[in-house]
């Protein structure tokens, strides 16, 4: 049976991972830490509540002895690491916090994998860490081009500068001690659990009550959309097959301004909901992010070629899903935007 760390699965990404590796492998053993912050959420993990393989454990990747312990206890065959502060408009605001988790903790983990998984000079066999990094890390691209596994990290704002130097970190305990490693840089992902301070689900909950909804700019910064189910199905198959010390991006080519995002849910709901109050006219253009990245775009020819990914959700199919989720779910963003939700959201668009 294959023993996995998986950090910060209460979130987004990590809960739809736990659902998709529940439901693809049989014999595997799921420890979930995370700390439960604003961003985590037990509710996203009710549909794997009394599955023996999946075992939750509340705590910060920070923490030393809680890490080690755990490793003692389950003898881990891979770590995959999906905590981290990971919302860029919080991190113009805070940076602090994305040091600590998504630097201090990434170095952490790496550290206790390292003490477990290297006993006498000798590597346990068979052991993986997987770093889940972001397309962001490589900076801004222009009108043309993409980024490949070869593209200089040049990131710019806190939150991409931390998850860089969590990178460069990975790199070099396999560098450095020969800490067997992959790390995944995945574009925009999209779909169910996502928190509502992220443009899509933001965006939906705003037009359903017929609030605002804030374009930053022009709203022609472009990113490069994925349907999260296939971010987790990437990082089951490098978690598996990803050549030692490799970088692994993954994307499915579909760019989109973010004004298009913002007119295709407009127009889906209107349908949807019957609503005429749901249109165009909500759109309110408000002052851009600082050092707003222009445009993503992955090319993910690599993992194609070595690894035989590719996307199997068209943004046609998977932004309807989506908004099927968010509608089918009210209970759910209720609960997220109760308490804190409303303070963030005043705060953060106050002065746009
Ligand atoms: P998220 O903010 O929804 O979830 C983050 C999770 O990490 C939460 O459950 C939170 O409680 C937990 N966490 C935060 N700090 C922690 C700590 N110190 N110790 C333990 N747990 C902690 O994030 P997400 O969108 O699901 O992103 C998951 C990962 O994927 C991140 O590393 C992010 O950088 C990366 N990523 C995200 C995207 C995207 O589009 N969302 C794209 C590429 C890569
Ligand atoms: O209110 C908004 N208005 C707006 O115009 C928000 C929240 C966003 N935007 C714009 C900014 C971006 O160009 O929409 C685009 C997407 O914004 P976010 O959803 O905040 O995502 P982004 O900044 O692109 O980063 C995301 O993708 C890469 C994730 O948050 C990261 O964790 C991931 O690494």
């Amino acid at each position: 049976m294959k023993k996995y760390l998986i950090t910060g699965c209460a979130g987004f990404i990590g809960s739809n991972f736990v659902y998709y590796m529940l439901n693809k492998h049989e014999d595997i053993q799921l420890v979930n830490l995370d700390k439960l912050t604003y961003a985590g959420n037990l509710e996203n993990l009710k549909g794997a509540e009394g599955d023996a393989r999946h075992i939750f454990v509340q705590g910060d990747i920070c923490d030393r002895e809680l890490v080690q312990g755990l490793f003692a206890e389950y003898d881990f065959d891979c770590v995959i690491n999906f905590a981290a502060e990971s919302h860029v408009d919080r991190s113009i605001t805070n940076p602090e916090i994305f040091v600590a988790t998504n630097v201090m903790g990434t170095v952490n983990l790496l550290q206790c994998a390292k003490d477990a998984w290297l006993q006498n000079g000798q590597w346990a066999p068979g052991k993986k860490y997987l770093q889940v990094s972001t397309d962001e890390v490589y900076g801004s691209l222009g009108a043309e081009g993409y980024f490949t596994e070869a593209t200089p990290l040049c990131p710019h704002s806190p939150y991409s500068s931390s998850k860089a130097s969590a990178d460069f970190f990975v790199m070099a305990y396999h560098d450095t001690y020969g800490l067997p490693v992959n790390i995944t840089r995945c574009s925009n992902n999209y779909g169910p659990y996502q928190f509502p301070e992220k443009l899509i689900p933001l965006m939906i909950n705003n037009a359903k009550q017929h609030k605002s909804l804030p374009v930053y700019g022009d709203g022609m910064n472009v990113r490069d959309w994925l349907y999260v189910e296939d971010h987790c199905k990437a990082i089951d198959m490098v978690a598996e097959a990803g050549r030692d010390g490799e970088v692994y991006n993954v994307g499915g080519h579909n760019e989109r301004p973010n004004i298009f995002i913002v007119e295709t849910i407009l127009a889906q709901l209107h349908e949807r909901l019957a609503d005429e109050a749901i249109g165009e006219n909500l759109i309110r253009h408000v002052a851009d992010r600082l050092g707003h990245d222009r445009r993503y775009g992955i090319d993910p020819a690599k993992i194609r070629r070595e690894l035989g990914w590719y996307p199997e959700t068209s943004f046609e199919v998977g932004i309807v899903k989506t908004i099927d989720w968010y509608l089918a779910h009210e209970d759910w963003m209720e609960n997220v935007t109760s308490g804190n939700y409303q303070k963030y959201y005043d705060e953060m668009y106050k002065n746009k």
